[in-house]
């Protein structure tokens, strides 16, 4: 019997950035937890691809896509007004889209730490700004913001990734200080080293991929959907009394030397 504290059914999620990996994953836990999803992309074609596939793997799932390009203001008010109104009220808000832009910080160029903060910092705030206050209206909402392993470690060459996603942990921190009060819980997931597209380059590199497996207790890459249960926790009535949260996915690494 699944306990109830763990039942989405009658919720609605928004997930950014979920046309594919971390985000797609997480989209399709969620709805086979019984929540309507939204996906997010800035491609419509891929978007409705991903759709397709979620409905036709999740029985009953209620599916609807939002094409839109997080670091956009207008868009973003744009697009969460438009869901509120046609599809349904936003009761969890997983921001999830992220970008990597390698490179030394000395050879980093201004575009590629100005794209990697606005997607992956700035793009938090831009959603959550929309959402939040519809939120607090309800008087309940649920916020997960995808921070990373990257919030408190880094390695050379993710200078840009690191501090954005040490940003977001702080964000997310200031979400749950401003909006506890009104029934909102904001926190964070920080996955470890996880198999993506955003990390096959990585994975294909021998010597990196040793590196990895070393460095991780669990001794290996994790998978997508194993962020599903720490983004069912964080989205249900389960975590209604945690606030400014990160729960670290990460096979153990952070805890070790
Ligand atoms: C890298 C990776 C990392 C991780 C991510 C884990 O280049 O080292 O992309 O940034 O994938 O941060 O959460």
């Amino acid at each position: 019997m699944n306990n109830p504290l763990f039942d989405l059914t009658g919720r609605t999620a928004l997930v950014t950035g979920s046309s594919q990996g971390l985000g797609l994953a997480m989209a399709r836990g969620l709805a086979e937890g019984g929540a309507a999803v939204v996906l997010n992309g800035r491609d419509a074609k891929k978007l409705a691809g991903a759709a397709d596939a979620l409905g036709a793997e999740v029985a009953g799932a209620r599916v609807a896509t939002a094409a839109f390009d997080v670091t956009d203001g207008a868009a973003v008010a744009r697009e969460v007004a438009r869901i509120e109104s046609e599809f349904a009220p936003i009761d969890i808000l997983v921001n999830n889209a992220g970008i990597q832009r390698r490179a030394p910080l000395a050879e980093m160029t201004e575009a590629q730490w100005r794209e990697v903060l606005d997607t992956n910092l700035t793009s938090v705030f831009l959603v959550a700004r929309a959402v939040a206050p519809r939120m607090i209206a309800r008087g309940a909402g649920k916020i997960v913001n995808i921070c990373s392993v990257m919030s408190d470690v880094t390695r050379p060459t993710i200078g840009n990734y690191a501090a954005a996603k040490g940003g977001l942990k702080m964000l997310t921190k200031a979400m749950a200080v401003e909006w506890a009060k009104h029934g909102l819980q904001c926190n964070g997931i920080a996955p470890g080293y996880m198999v993506t597209e955003l990390n096959r380059p990585l994975i294909e590199n021998a010597e990196f991929n040793k590196w990895i497996c070393g460095r991780t207790p669990a001794g290996r890459w994790g998978k997508p959907e194993e962020l599903v249960g720490a983004a069912v926790f964080l989205s249900s009535r389960a975590s209604d009394f945690v606030n400014g949260q990160l729960l670290a996915v990460d096979g153990g690494l952070l805890a070790a030397l």
